[in-house]
């Protein structure tokens, strides 16, 4: 498969990230039984990850902005470009020893995320996506599910949790979307969630709290195979201010948007 110059940057960064993430993760799992956990070493892993992130990244293009989750905002020469990057997410999955977690990397140029790549060194699969040029698993060109019925839909979310936003509001959605699908997922890694919106696995996608860098990269993989994405009140271009998202395919999208907006 041949990528632009850009994107096999994304990729190399993302793989060297990962080889150390992939050893760290070896090691949660070990410290599962102590007492004390894995928290400590968790945080180091991150921020290990997401400095070799940006050491390549800005070896690459010296003049992009840097936009992490650990590190925070670094101003570039270049104000039209920006790398919005997610060293680890799925953060609390990693900590537990659950291989559902991933590198994200999105760049934004000129308000708009342009290219994406999320890489989980776990199971290998690579989500890669270029603005105008399609989303592809490893080799493989994605597309949305193309299911019309939300009662044949599997539809993924993130709930509110201890300490992190409402509840109540969190149990209204649910209840509001349950009944009507054919199956509810909460796998806890909201990139992931998104590419697999991408590759069709999950029909329909929303959560409330989150973060540019845990979407940007997922928004263009679901855009490139097809499939929409707004915030909750169903603006395309409100995410990453209103920190929410619902994604799917034109029908599931919709339809999820409109039932959480009666719900809330
Ligand atoms: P993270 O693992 O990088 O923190 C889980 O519902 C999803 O929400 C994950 O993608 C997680 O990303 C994201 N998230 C964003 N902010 C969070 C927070 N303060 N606490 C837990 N998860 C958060
Ligand atoms: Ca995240």
């Amino acid at each position: 498969m041949q990528h632009s110059a850009l994107i096999n940057v994304m990729i190399a960064a993302a793989r060297k990230a990962a080889r150390t993430l992939k050893r760290d993760f070896g090691e949660v799992e070990n410290l599962q039984v102590s007492l004390k956990g894995p928290g400590n070493f968790v945080t180091a892993a991150d921020r290990k990850a997401e400095e070799t992130l940006k050491t390549e990244l800005i070896k690459a293009r010296p003049g992009y902005g840097f936009l992490g989750e650990e590190s925070g905002t670094t101003a570039g020469t270049d104000p039209s470009n920006t790398w919005i990057v997610d060293p680890l997410d799925g953060t609390t999955n990693f900590l537990h020893g659950i291989p559902q977690f991933a590198i994200s990397i999105g760049l934004e140029r000129s308000g708009t995320v342009v290219a994406g790549v999320i890489y989980n060194p776990i199971t290998d699969e690579l989500f890669v996506a270029e603005r105008g040029k399609g989303a592809f698993l490893n080799d493989r060109r994605l597309r949305v599910a193309a299911r019309k019925q939300l009662g044949d839909s599997v539809i993924a979310c993130g709930l509110p949790h201890l300490g992190r936003g409402d509840l109540e509001l969190g149990l209204r959605e649910l209840s509001a979307i349950q009944s009507k699908v054919a199956g509810l997922r909460r796998f806890g890694a909201a990139a992931l969630d998104l590419a697999f919106v991408a590759a069709g696995r999950l029909d329909g996608y929303w959560e409330r709290n989150l973060q540019p860098w845990d979407m940007a990269a997922g928004i263009l993989l679901v855009r490139e195979a097809g499939g929409f994405v707004t915030d909750l009140d169903g603006n395309s271009d409100g995410m990453f201010t209103k920190r929410h998202i619902v994604a799917g395919n034109e029908t599931i999208q919709r339809e999820l948007q409109t039932l959480l907006k009666a719900a809330a």
